[in-house]
């Protein structure tokens, strides 16, 4: 579906106020400050720096200045066209002009003498604006004046103007009236880097023929000129790539093929015949030049041959083998040689193809080597080759990087960015923008592709940021340019936009952009700093009611069709977020039972939020994830308060130094379930730590480190130490380890802390998983009855954690009791029991002093029982069910405090 950025009303009726605020005029032909020609007009503003952006104009505009004078959109409208006009850029000129109040739209060889007159790829009639024309830019540039009683568009070539449409379409009124008056302004602008767009490159479903269409509808809008066709799992581009197509497929891509030409975007067929591949045999390399015959006679003139994902130690046939060896050399020298000739034998014999792409096997890194060296010195020197930059997925590039590419390679460098892909995290949307790049990264590179996710509606919103980055990089700013392709993704309606944009939060974190749920964090951590809970339960709310604003309204229906089960976890996760928020704030206002029944619910709440699932093309299921650390973070910490206003300190908690992968957080290093584990996301340095804190001081038994799983046996800390210590300042070693996935140690009798740590002391190339970190303590003893039915105990009832629960095999008989023995005697003044909603039995609860002697505080009454004392000590607590108490008791904590 073809959507259309907003509008701004700003451009449409005024012209102070075009660029930047700018009110004042000031003096003609200034410079642009970094980049090709002048612009000529009044006040040039280069568009540098987030809040200097160009209202409207996306991909920012290289520089652009407001006039002071203006113009008006006559009932009739002529247009002109020069040499660099085209039916495309014409097409969106008059839809734009139409859209912004023209009655008619009609043809002319000169300006009319009356209504306004638009001149469409036609540089001589900058003249009459005192503009410069677009000469000196690079291609694709263009200029575009408005004003002196006309609307020029001149581009530097053909996809020059029709980028100037994009541009004029952006700035005229969207629902305009004859009479519409639009400030005056010069545009002059050119693209950091010639090529810019998406390789359609990952595994899983490849993308529908629609989405295909309505992407490259996209492209255009948003300046990127080139789309490669080379999903992973279409058959006929890499396991069966000598197949011919049956004519149904190949009258697709024709469709495509001529879309991507309307949209001047470069459709760029991608075969990889890596995997079953003779280098050696003129049948293959027929085969391969066959095909790219085959599109090229519908229209095709891009090509690429990916050779990455595949091993190149083992070869196809023997002949390969028998030519060229063995080694990263030989197969660099076999794919030199494959693809020289399809370059020699239908590159150079096809007039008007383009230079021939292809992705090194080595395409991840820059390191030098035989395989590289090979390819860099016998493939055809124009051969564009393609680089991950450095790993698979770069968390940044540099302009160093990308020099070393180059070097190394010895050949242009294209970018195969791998963002936003999702296919190695298909439980994630990933909405955050493009970032980690270095400015004047572009001008090193032949181009930035960048390899969406499975989702092509949703990935509109990084590809957004990716077509801004790769036009302008001086004036990017990730979070702005984010902004940015959230309000015209939400076609300017402010509820939308909103609703997007905490969707798109709490889909945030990737690779390139570390930061979970950034705004959903900064609100969280408000709320606990000031304790003010209404303004956390709007947005939870709104959160919560995001989902079904977007599915209500979004415009373009296939984001919500993309995002389902996300959509359905948010709202759901809000849901359960919102109740753990109303937790907190029942039990910090004294309405304990309230809190105690929000309590209980969290866990089937956490559940069903847990619960959606997206499909993969294998047919897995895969429970989604979103606002991970975040939301889950917000529930962990509101039960750890209550649990504290309750007065439990005994439940342990994890943290550490290192960063987490995935879903693997260090929370599950405590959960007593040796299949689950904490997995670091890098390896660590001397002094980083994974710390257990038990809540308070206390008496501590054996400690036990679980480390490395199956399939990651090197992923422990190699070198460290554990420790404790009572506050968290002065620390004690219990034991030094080294090369030991297994770390077990018995403190001295009597050692007390707080917290217990494993610290590395020294750095390693290896990541860490902790299945398990056991500190042994001692609890508050459980005896009496009646018995715990199977599958429960009685240590249930007082072992720091609500969500355990006694639960009696059978009712109480006469005088039975069940004695809670505290840790240590305390100063009572509170008793709560805690049972779950439902349990009714009857008991009276009674404390004993040191001496022996039992006082009653008073009776058990529904789930939550919270009885005041007289402060005395006490050093334990006894239930004494009453005769025919009622059904089988339940206890989820016994709290004395
Ligand atoms: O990145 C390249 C060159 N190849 C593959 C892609 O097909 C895949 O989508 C990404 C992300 O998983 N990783 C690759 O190695």
């Amino acid at each position: 579906m073809t959507r259309l950025p907003p509008r701004p009303a700003l451009l449409a009726l005024t012209a102070g106020l075009l660029v930047g605020g700018l009110l004042t005029a000031v003096p003609a032909a200034q410079a642009a400050p970094d980049g090709p020609g002048k612009t000529g007009g009044i006040g040039d503003t280069p568009a540098a720096g987030s809040d200097r952006r160009a209202p409207g104009i996306t991909p920012t505009p290289q520089s652009v200045s407001r006039r002071t004078d203006r113009i008006t959109i006559s009932p009739t409208v002529t247009v002109v066209t020069g040499d660099t006009a085209d039916a495309s850029s014409v097409r969106v000129v008059e839809e734009a002009l139409r859209r912004a109040g023209a009655q008619r739209v009609v043809r002319g060889d000169a300006p009319a003498r009356r209504g306004l007159t638009v001149h469409v790829g036609d540089a001589a009639a900058l003249a009459a604006q005192g503009l410069q024309g677009p000469e000196d830019l690079p291609a694709d540039g263009y200029v575009l004046g408005v004003g002196a009683g006309r609307v020029v568009l001149a581009g530097k070539d053909t996809t020059g103007t029709y980028y100037a449409a994009q541009t004029l379409r952006q700035i005229l009124p969207e629902r305009g009236r004859p009479g519409a008056e639009v400030g005056g302004l010069a545009v002059r602008d050119w693209p950091g880097t010639a090529l810019r767009g998406v390789i359609e490159g990952f595994y899983g479903t490849p993308w529908s023929h629609e989405a295909r269409l309505d992407q490259l509808d996209y492209y255009g809008e948003h300046k990127m000129n080139i789309y490669v066709y080379s999903p992973k799992d279409d058959a006929y581009l890499r396991e069966k790539w000598r197949d011919a197509y049956p004519a149904d497929r190949l009258a697709r891509i024709a469709e495509l093929t001529g879309r991507a030409a309307e949209r001047h975007v470069e459709f760029t067929y991608a075969l990889s015949p890596g995997l079953s591949v003779c280098y050696s045999s003129d049948a293959d390399a027929k085969a391969l030049v066959d095909k790219f015959e085959t599109v090229w006679d519908i229209g095709v003139r891009t090509f690429a041959v990916p050779l990455d994902d595949i091993s190149y130690t083992d070869w196809n046939c023997a002949g390969d083998e028998a030519k060229w060896g063995s080694g990263g050399g030989a197969a660099g020298a076999a794919q030199a040689y494959l693809l020289n000739r399809v370059n020699k034998e239908f590159i150079a014999t096809h007039p008007g193809a383009q230079p021939l792409q292809m992705v090194p096997t080595e395409y991840y890194d820059v390191a030098p080597s035989p395989y590289k060296k090979a390819l860099a010195e016998q493939l055809d020197p124009e051969v564009l080759v393609e680089w991950t930059g450095v790993g698979v997925v770069a968390p940044k590039m540099t302009v160093a990087q990308a020099k070393a590419a180059r070097e190394v390679f010895a050949h242009p460098i294209l970018t195969w960015d791998n963002y936003p892909v999702n296919d190695y995290a298909t439980n994630r949307l990933l909405l955050g923008p493009f970032n980690g790049r270095e400015k004047g990264l572009p001008a090193e590179l032949a181009g930035i592709t960048a390899n969406p996710m499975i989702q092509p509606y949703a990935s509109k919103l990084s590809l957004f940021t990716v077509a801004d980055y790769s036009w302008n990089d001086a004036a990017y700013d990730a979070r702005a340019s984010w902004g940015a392709g959230l309000t015209e993704y939400a076609d300017g309606d402010r509820r939308t936009e909103r609703a997007l944009r905490a969707f798109a939060d709490v889909n945030y974190s990737s690779a390139l952009n570390e930061e979970k749920a950034p705004e959903l964090a900064a609100e969280i951590d408000t709320f606990w700093k000031s304790g003010d809970g209404g303004r956390l339960d709007a947005v939870f709310t709104a959160l919560g009611a995001a989902p079904g604003r977007l599915r209500a309204e979004l415009p373009d229906r296939g984001f919500t069709d993309d995002a389902g089960p996300w959509l359905d976890a948010t709202e759901s996760w809000a849901g359960a977020v919102r109740s753990a928020l109303g937790m907190v704030r029942a039990a910090r206002d004294g309405r304990g039972a309230e809190a105690w029944e929000l309590r209980q619910k969290l866990p089937a709440l956490v559940a069903e939020a847990r619960s959606f699932t997206f499909t993969g093309l294998d047919g897995r299921e895969v429970p989604v994830v979103v606002g991970d650390g975040v939301l889950d973070g917000f529930i962990d910490a509101a039960e750890a308060e209550h649990d504290r206003i309750l007065g439990i300190t005994g439940r342990p908690s994890a943290s550490t130094t290192l960063r987490t992968y995935g879903s693997n957080g260090v929370a599950r290093m405590l959960d007593g379930d040796d299949a689950t584990y904490f997995w670091s996301d890098g390896a660590p340095a001397a002094g980083d730590r994974l710390t257990v804190d038990l809540g308070r001081v206390r008496d501590i038994g054996d400690v036990t480190l679980a480390m490395g799983k199956p399939g990651s046996a090197e992923d422990y800390v190699h070198t460290g130490v554990l420790e404790f210590s009572a506050d968290g300042v002065d620390w004690r070693e219990l034991t030094a380890f080294e090369r030991r996935p297994e770390v077990a140690v018995t403190p001295p009798a009597g050692t007390r802390a707080r917290y217990v740590r494993a610290r590395a002391t020294a750095g390693q190339a290896s990541w860490v998983v902790v299945r398990e970190f056991r500190v042994a303590t001692t609890e508050a003893s459980v005896t009496g009855g009646p018995p715990a039915a199977p599958g429960s105990a009685l240590r249930a009832a007082a072992d720091g954690d609500t969500a355990t629960v006694y639960r009696a095999a059978r009712t109480p008989g006469a005088a039975e009791a069940l004695d809670v023995r505290l840790v240590e005697p305390l100063a009572a003044h509170s008793v709560t029991v805690l049972r779950p909603t439902g349990s009714t039995a009857a008991a009276e609860v009674q404390l004993r002093a040191p001496d022996g002697s039992w006082s009653t505080a008073g009776a058990l009454a529904g789930p939550y029982t919270e009885l005041r004392t007289t402060g005395g000590t006490a050093d334990a607590v006894r239930l004494l069910w009453r005769e025919g108490a009622g059904p089988a008791p339940q206890i989820a904590e016994v709290i004395v405090r």
